[in-house]
């Protein structure tokens, strides 16, 4: 029997009298907030305010109420999901543990500390900062911690490194219960673990081991049942022999005619829901279920032309990955629900993703997290949580991150989305290139290797086996470059940090691009949920408290201004800084596609934001899509067709991630600003599954004699059975130099109830149409798109509220490039 923990909490600052209403699961920075006596941390510049709440002692406190049933059990647990992170728990006054890392679970036996009646359980959190920076005076190295400024403590304290700042997320160093509490009542045996491994799939079964951890109090016989949720497959049952203590019983099985699990794109996401039962004669003692999805999945690297593979395949297929970089969705965790998870991870499917990376400076997230990426075939590139830092080498250390690894590997295990395992970001890279080897001593490379060379491997390969663990994100394993282009996972940053223009993409040809990326602002809409008018420059006070990479405005402008005109004011910058790192994703993104299968995986940094902030992200902190998200879903497409300029010559090439060849009609237009087509050429071609291959080919200066270049367009389409799966612009000036003239942009409206289609044309080329409501808040299926004239374009826009379509028509304002200058 479990009960929840989570009523009657109250919480107080150390020392104070006064206690006030908790939330659990939940953090002080929340509880601060709701009991007004804070002001919002993400509002204007409120974060330097707030930094005393880090450096504070917090307590926390619940009476709860055990019955006489209760304390008729043979035992009582006290299960601690999550504790934030330096925490004393007292139960009636007794000290009952000591924790000291947020990333572990934390199990109790009670027992002898309840009484019948109220119960009161008391927490004490140390001020992370003030617990590390008495001992980092004694120690004669300090261990980098760039992002954590200016106490650089995080690499000694196992909590999320980016509570202490990162550059894109504040310095709001939290502590609280962010994880439920709850107490296990049983008797004489408990189910303590359940893991299915998968040891052979055919198309008529699947043969499957249930291992389950069982914990008895004493000798006993009991059964054990597996057995599916929806009748599935057959029941089994076996007697078992229970010592005193923990025993592992092996239990097989069969699904006959099995379903496979595939990546979003490549299949359904079939999954089984299987349950354990643990039984004495008649008397159920516990129960356990899990949800698992049947597939083969290997990282194939194999020595080829261009050095080593780094393929995922599923079921035999190779997969080329398509997503982004997640970090954790809010600097307070508790905010995070099911419903939150659920949009952006819905978002990353409809922009056609099949996998993510859980970069290592957040969180193991949430059950529901990952459960939500087994139902939509999102693929899972796990961190463990180590970033940019490097970490301490001893005894007491190394044990608390092999039980943290151990927790989590557990209650991870079974997700089918989980597709590797990765020690850490960019720690090689950093001891490698960025100047470690030379600045610290060797024995720090000697607890590297400890942890990401033994302990992690080893519990991967004890835990998992069937699953991967790559060393660290990016390496080269077993070469030494950590971030070279003939073997393993690449960062790509020179794009960005060192200015390089966009068309550098172009020269990289990695195994598989784990990051790259570029910043932009959020929308005026979301700006004006941090800011107020008076702070209506990016340069104010408050626009550079939510700009947190020390370049980055002057990065944004400096591309900027290669590429377009000044913006005429703050909005407009705005909106076109979103344009331009959109072009500059898009720009590697195809490139990468094309040159499969040599480079096997795309994931830019990043999908998502912890708050509002200028930052590297494709959907703003409140969920609005920037224009890369749009952007995504185009280059993402299973069907790419992706126009290039290479020697003079402009390619067009077609990207297929389809398992089945096709036949399908390319059409290639020349179309001049104002509409007319000047060239057009069609062909019909069969594309190959899992291709990338080029279909026609043009000498650019044939072109030139149809007119001035810098008012032409090549569009290209591709159709199959008449209807277009994908399509793109070639324009053969950058932005600046085109001579555009103000397209009008005509828009008719349809109503389905809540949600409506938008039917737009325009006279003349319109670059970059941004649909815009201004009252009511909703979705537009496609934004910042450009216009050929002529061509209507239909818009799904869903509508939070309800509206008639004549207040659609009213709220809705469209604007195109041109309006920004
Ligand atoms: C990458 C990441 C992050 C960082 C990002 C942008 O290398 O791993 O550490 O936020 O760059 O600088």
């Amino acid at each position: 029997m479990q009960k929840q923990l989570d009523k009657n909490w109250q919480f107080r600052q150390s020392g104070s009298t006064e206690w006030l209403p908790a939330q659990v699961p939940g953090c002080v920075h929340t509880d601060l907030l709701t009991n007004e006596k804070i002001d919002d941390p993400f509002y204007r510049d409120n974060e330097k305010k707030l930094q005393w709440i880090g450096k504070t002692d917090w307590e926390y406190q619940s009476i709860f109420i055990i019955s006489a049933e209760t304390m008729k059990g043979g035992h009582v647990d006290l299960v601690f999901d999550g504790l934030d992170t330096y925490a004393r728990v007292f139960l009636n006054d007794v000290k009952i543990l000591d924790a000291d890392n947020m990333f572990r679970q934390w199990r109790v036996g009670t027992k002898a500390f309840l009484k019948e009646g109220g119960n009161t359980l008391r927490i004490i959190f140390r001020s992370p900062i003030n617990e590390m920076l008495p001992k980092m005076k004694t120690m004669k190295i300090k261990l980098p911690a760039a992002n954590d400024q200016p106490d650089q403590t995080s690499p000694y304290t196992r909590k999320a490194p980016y509570h202490f700042g990162w550059d894109w997320g504040p310095r709001l160093v939290t502590c609280g219960i962010w994880r439920p509490i709850y107490m296990e009542v049983w008797d004489d045996a408990k189910i303590d673990d359940v893991y299915f491994v998968q040891n052979s799939i055919t198309q008529e079964k699947a043969l499957l081991t249930a291992k389950v951890a069982i914990r008895a109090s004493a000798k006993m016989s009991a059964t054990l049942i597996v057995s599916s949720h929806d009748g599935r497959f057959s029941s089994m049952k076996i007697s078992v022999n229970l010592q005193p203590g923990e025993n592992t019983i092996e239990l097989d099985f069969e699904i006959p005619e099995p379903e496979l699990w595939w990546p979003n794109g490549y299949g359904e996401q079939p999954l089984y829901k299987i349950r354990i039962t643990l039984a004495y004669g008649d008397r159920e003692m516990d129960t356990a279920s899990r949800r698992i999805g049947l597939r083969e999945l290997k990282v194939r690297r194999e020595k080829d032309q261009w050095g080593r593979s780094f393929t995922f395949v599923v079921n035999g297929t190779p997969v080329f990955a398509k997503g982004g970089n997640w970090i954790p969705a809010d600097s307070f965790l508790n905010r995070v629900d099911k419903s939150r998870y659920e949009y952006l991870l819905k978002s990353y499917r409809d922009a056609n993703m099949n996998m993510l990376r859980v970069w290592g400076g957040g969180i193991y997230e949430d059950d529901a997290f990952y459960g939500l990426c087994d139902e939509l075939g999102i693929l899972v590139w796990q961190d463990f949580m180590f970033s940019c830092s490097m970490y301490p080498g001893d005894d007491a250390f190394l044990e608390n991150v092999t039980q943290e690894a151990i927790d989590n590997v557990k209650r991870l295990r079974h997700h089918p989305s989980i597709a590797l395992w990765c020690g850490n970001n960019e720690m090689e890279w950093g001891w490698e290139i960025w100047g470690w080897k030379e600045k610290y001593p060797p024995e720090l490379k000697e607890n590297y290797n400890t942890l990401f060379y033994k302990i992690l491997p080893q519990v991967c390969a004890a835990l998992d086996a069937g699953r991967i663990y790559w060393p660290s994100s990016p390496s080269s394993y077993p070469e030494d470059d950590p971030n070279s282009q003939n073997t393993g996972d690449m960062h790509y940053w020179d794009v960005w940090h060192k200015a390089e223009p966009f068309a550098t993409y172009e020269k990289q040809f990695p195994r598989f691009m784990s990051e790259y990326g570029f910043q932009s602002f959020p929308l005026l809409k979301t700006v004006n949920q941090y800011a107020l008018p008076q702070d209506h420059d990016i340069e104010s006070p408050v626009m550079m408290a939510h700009q947190k990479h020390p370049r980055g405005n002057q990065l944004i402008r400096e591309y900027m201004l290669r590429h377009y005109p000044e913006p005429k004011d703050f909005a407009s910058f705005l909106y076109v800084s979103q344009i331009l790192q959109a072009e500059a994703i898009k720009q590697g993104a195809e490139h990468l596609r094309r040159i499969r299968p040599r480079c096997m995986g795309s994931l830019y940094w990043q999908i998502n934001d912890c708050w509002p902030v200028a930052s590297w992200s494709s959907i703003d902190y409140f969920g609005r899509w920037k224009a890369l998200h749009y952007y995504a879903k185009k280059f993402y497409n299973d069907v790419l067709i992706s126009p290039h300029k290479k020697n003079g010559k402009i390619n067009i090439h077609i990207v297929s991630d389809r398992t089945s060849s096709f036949n399908a009609v390319v059409k290639t237009s020349l179309i001049d600003f104002s509409g007319k087509t000047l060239f057009e050429k069609t062909i019909d071609i069969r594309v190959e599954p899992l291709s990338s291959r080029i279909y026609a080919e043009f000498y650019q200066r044939d072109f030139y004699k149809y007119g001035d270049r810098k008012s032409l367009v090549l569009y290209c389409e591709i159709r199959q059975n008449g209807r277009m799966i994908a399509s793109n612009c070639f324009y053969f000036e950058p932005f600046i130099n085109l001579k555009l003239s103000k397209p009008t942009v005509t828009a008719e409206f349809v109503a389905k109830k809540n949600s409506f289609i938008i039917k737009l044309t325009s006279d003349r080329l319109a670059k970059n149409v941004y649909l815009e409501t201004l009252k009511y808040d909703g979705f537009f299926s496609d934004n910042f798109f450009d216009m050929i004239p002529g061509k209507s374009v239909q818009v799904g826009f869903q509508a939070k509220d309800e509206i008639t379509v004549q207040d659609l028509e009213r709220d809705m304002q469209i604007t195109t490039l041109l309006d920004a200058f």
